[in-house]
């Protein structure tokens, strides 16, 4: 299972504002220290008052904007905890691509260890190490995608020639439980197939929960969860290794299938301004 620690904090530091959107309080970190420090500093004061600060990848990365890439704390997704909003959840942060502030939603590596082909209550919750290889749980998906309008990136390396592409769309949404999360996906930017694209529309299926077009169940043949139509044209939660030439992780390039060596699907807030340099 993926280590979302939720934990319960209680601001105890007086002073702060409890507006979640006022940095104020961050004026006490200076430009001028060094990045160590800073973070440092950073770091301390949003263990103590995470509110304030720790909203999503998109205003830690306001913040402060030289914190790397890695797992934050941000506040807890609304409508997933009785706690909320003082609970708070891991996500793994790319504070580095096209300005930063993207919350990664799946994370694959080269040869990476983790098992992708899994029921519905794991493709649900999420599974994974958010260190590693991960999906991030369609739970919080939804909840990510419906409470604010985010636009997606993934990025690709491909495993033959290690060549790389990227794929942004303007609209990505993640449908409830109730439409089995079905993909709503548009605005898409890239080079060759929309490969993603293709999938829209589609309610996601498991090994143990046909809602795909296709005559079986394409989770099964492919060996992963995915929005399947009948069945693809991309796989990014396929295995690494093939036991079949399509039962693979794998993105069809307008040319051909090829597989994929790593992958991050990230959402970032409309929203979300980006600071290029620290202006605390
Ligand atoms: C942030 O806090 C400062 C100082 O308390 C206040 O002047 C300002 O209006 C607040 N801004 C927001 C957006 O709440
Ligand atoms: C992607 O490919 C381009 C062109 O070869 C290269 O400049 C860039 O560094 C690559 N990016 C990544 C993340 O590998
Ligand atoms: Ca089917």
């Amino acid at each position: 299972m993926l280590k979302l620690v939720s934990f319960l904090f209680v601001c105890l530091l007086l002073g702060f504002s409890s507006s979640a959107n006022n940095a104020t309080a961050a004026s006490k970190v200076n430009c001028g220290e060094s990045f160590q420090s800073k973070l440092k500093e950073i770091l301390a004061i949003s263990q103590s008052c995470p509110t304030t600060y720790y909203e999503n990848c998109c205003q830690i990365k306001q913040l402060v904007s030289t914190l790397p890439s890695g797992v934050y704390s941000v506040r807890h997704i609304a409508g997933l905890s009785p706690f909320s909003p003082n609970v708070h959840m891991l996500a793994r942060c790319d504070m580095v691509t096209d300005g930063g502030g993207w919350l990664v939603i799946q994370r694959r590596l080269p040869k990476g260890k983790v098992n992708f082909v899994r029921k519905w209550d794991d493709y649900e919750n999420g599974f994974g190490d958010l260190e590693g290889e991960f999906w991030y749980g369609l739970k919080n998906i939804h909840a990510l995608t419906s409470q604010n309008d985010v636009e997606l990136r993934i990025d690709m390396i491909f495993e033959d020639d290690g060549s790389n592409l990227t794929w942004t769309y303007t609209t990505f949404k993640v449908d409830g439980a109730s439409t089995k999360y079905k993909l709503i996906v548009g605005g898409g930017k890239g080079t060759g197939r929309d490969s993603f694209a293709y999938q829209n529309g589609r309610m996601f299926t498991t090994i143990d929960s046909d809602n795909d077009n296709y005559k079986t169940n394409c989770a099964y043949l492919m060996q992963a969860g995915w929005w399947y139509k009948d069945c693809y044209f991309s796989n990014l939660n396929g295995p690494h290794t093939g036991h079949s030439k399509y039962a693979k992780l794998i993105w069809n390039d307008g040319k051909t299938y090829r597989g994929v060596s790593n992958v991050e699907m990230k959402i970032r807030g409309k929203n979300c301004e980006v600071q290029k340099t620290c202006q605390l």
